[in-house]
């Protein structure tokens, strides 16, 4: 048994009973209210269920089980994996267990390459991505053992069981469908002497770019990996994988609304915006050139990707560690240089506007700038990067949730009569 499940099966009656008790006590006490301009947006700032992997506080952003996420940037994804589920950072040993799995799983079967090659060459690199986990769900283990009757105590054993096994596959998915869709030439065999960031870099074909890059994707997939529960992608996997729709159902699902350009596609979006203002004005503009820029893309009704949020009320600290990694390891660098211009500009043009209720940069305003300083220059793909880290929280939120028995998800709607007759 792995000590990642051991030290699961320890903690998750000790969790059990602790929640047990508190619905017990507290259960009946009101943690929030609705109302009918909340009801018509979004559900915005209703606390209606539970996420114990990480918090996002509207003044300090990402809170990993009580870790500020700007005092773990260094750690491993594999670290905060486990972190996510277990509420604490692994030793050595449990971190070698753990990548010693994510190897002996990585191998993507060879049908999910047959039906990738069958998409159209110009096939968006997330649907290609997402549809290759979905293709993959015939691998599901949950699905097999539901079949067979399992008892639902056993339920959180076997999405651990699908979640490592579909982590420990996204890299070479990933990395796959970069060189099949940008023409880089034939897939790269996997390389278990890696680490899981670094087996992703060489299977790209990029490990040319030295270890600056490859510390970059270990920050990149580190700093990804989780934003609390009520996120589109995260929410949309909670209730599709609440119907026991099995992790590679569920995840796939959660992506698809990553893939939204309100979401993470923001990141392919803020790029696609920096290099614009860097075509523009033939290289870095002026701050005044900057600003008439922004208002000019407000005035045509389009957002400034990368700035603002539904939760956050300050500057993402992801962000904040993508521009300290920049700092640090990136000079000279027009397309760098209008990220961090953007970053003193566009929070004063929207807060000019008065629209936005965060006019701070969030995760999506950096990372693009970053990738393309180190030769991943197709921004399309950045969203593919992004699903690979935040599949770790879908698969830690999802575990927990079996194990907690957290029923299928099914708030109830009301129709504007209904709230005409009510309200
Ligand atoms: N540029 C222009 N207008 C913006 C804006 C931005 N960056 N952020 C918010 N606004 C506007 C909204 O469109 C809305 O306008 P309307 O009243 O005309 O509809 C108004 O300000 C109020 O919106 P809000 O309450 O501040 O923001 P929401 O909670 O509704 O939406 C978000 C949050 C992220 C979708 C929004 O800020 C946005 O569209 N940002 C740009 C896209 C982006 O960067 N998304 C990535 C978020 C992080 C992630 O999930 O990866």
């Amino acid at each position: 048994m792995s000590l990642l499940k051991k030290k699961l099966e320890k903690l998750i009656p000790e969790t059990q009973q602790d929640i047990k008790s508190l619905i017990a006590e507290k259960g009946d006490t009101q943690i929030s209210t609705v109302s009918v301009a909340q009801a018509y947006s979004g559900l915005r700032g209703i606390k209606a269920f539970v996420c114990d992997t990480s918090s996002v506080s509207a003044d300090k952003g990402l809170i990993i089980r009580g870790y500020p996420l700007l005092d773990i940037v260094n750690i491993l994804p594999e670290e905060v994996f486990f972190l996510l589920l277990t509420g604490r950072l692994p030793n050595s040993e449990e971190l070698t267990d753990l990548q010693s799995q994510y190897s002996s799983h990585s191998k993507v079967p060879e049908y999910v390459w047959s039906v990738l090659e069958k998409m159209p060459k110009d096939s968006h690199p997330m649907t290609m991505f997402n549809l290759g986990i979905l293709a993959m769900q015939n691998e599901s283990i949950f699905r097999k053992k539901y079949d067979e009757g399992m008892h639902k105590s056993e339920f959180w054993k076997y999405i651990l069981e699908d979640g490592i096994q579909l982590i420990s596959k996204l890299p070479e998915l990933g990395a796959g469908i970069y060189r099949m869709r940008f023409n880089k030439g034939d897939r790269i065999e996997s390389d278990s002497s890696l680490d899981w960031s670094g087996n992703f870099v060489h299977m790209m074909g990029m490990s040319d770019q030295g270890k600056d890059f490859h510390k970059l994707m270990q920050l990149y997939f580190m700093l990804h990996c989780d934003h609390e529960g009520g996120n589109v992608s995260a929410f949309a996997s909670h209730t599709v994988a609440s119907a026991l729709s099995d992790p590679f159902y569920s995840v796939s699902a959660g992506l698809n609304g990553l893939a939204g350009p309100l979401h993470g596609l923001a990141n392919q979006e803020c790029l696609k915006f920096v290099l614009d203002v860097h075509d523009h004005f033939s290289g870095a503009p002026s701050k005044e050139q900057l600003k008439d820029f922004c208002w000019d893309r407000l005035k045509s009704g389009q957002v400034i990707p990368g700035y603002g949020h539904a939760v956050l009320r300050c500057p993402d600290p992801r962000f904040t560690a993508f521009i300290n990694f920049g700092r640090d390891y990136i000079k000279n660098d027009d397309v760098f240089d209008i990220v961090n211009s953007l970053f003193d500009i566009a929070p004063k043009v929207l807060t000019e506007q008065g629209k936005a209720k965060n006019p701070w940069p969030n995760v999506d305003a950096a990372s693009g700038s970053l990738l393309y300083h180190y030769g991943l220059k197709e921004f399309n793909f950045y969203t593919v990067l992004f699903s690979i880290s935040r599949s770790m929280g879908m698969i830690a939120q999802m575990v927990w949730e079996r194990a907690l028995g957290i029923p299928i998800t099914r708030p109830k709607s009301v129709t504007t009569d209904w709230i005409k007759e009510n309200s």
